[in-house]
């Protein structure tokens, strides 16, 4: 059972965008901005609604530069996650019920508060190179778990 979700990592300068997710799934962590898709929405249309409720933008110029589907043992279900870089966006970020941002310099990135998958699959970010690539964790988080990665693939690819 495959299950559509949005990320966008959204950049200025030297620092990149994360919000600190107060709620739900991936409680107590950094991450880009993202979610299910509504209705019938487009993937695209998915991801600048939830960058817009959570964290107060609407980006002008991004692109799509990965797909990864996550899984967790034990779990049929199969999260395709999309994942937007936003190079130009218009407004100011600020805080929702769902996520705190915060600016970061690219040499702060705080991986150990954030998902382990995203150590691997940013440099592509970083560099502009398009990937795919699919992980599988042993359960599913909470803030204090960290999810091991039991196999993973990743690679750079031409098209998504
Ligand atoms: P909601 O359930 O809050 O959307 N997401 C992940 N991001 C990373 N970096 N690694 C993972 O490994 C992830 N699993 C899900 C996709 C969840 C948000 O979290 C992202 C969505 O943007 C397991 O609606």
């Amino acid at each position: 059972m495959k299950k559509i979700l949005t990320l966008c990592m959204v950049f200025k300068q030297e620092e990149i965008l994360l919000g600190m997710k107060k709620r739900g799934f991936g409680v107590g962590r950094w991450n880009g901005f993202g979610g299910k898709l509504d209705g019938n929405e487009t993937i695209e249309e998915g991801a600048i609604r939830e960058l817009k409720e959570e964290a107060g933008i609407v980006p002008t110029k991004m692109k799509k530069v990965g797909i990864l589907e996550f899984s967790f043992q034990n779990d049929p279900k199969i999260l395709e996650t999309h994942i937007f870089k936003v190079y130009e966006f218009n407004g100011e970020p600020s805080e929702s019920e769902e996520m705190k941002p915060q600016w970061f310099n690219f040499k702060d990135i705080p991986f150990p508060q954030m998902w382990s998958d995203d150590i691997y699959w940013f440099p592509n970010l970083m560099n502009d190179t398009l990937f795919k690539g699919s992980f599988l964790f042993d359960r599913s988080s909470d803030s204090e778990y960290s999810a091991k990665i039991i196999s993973q693939e990743l690679s750079e690819v031409e098209s998504l």
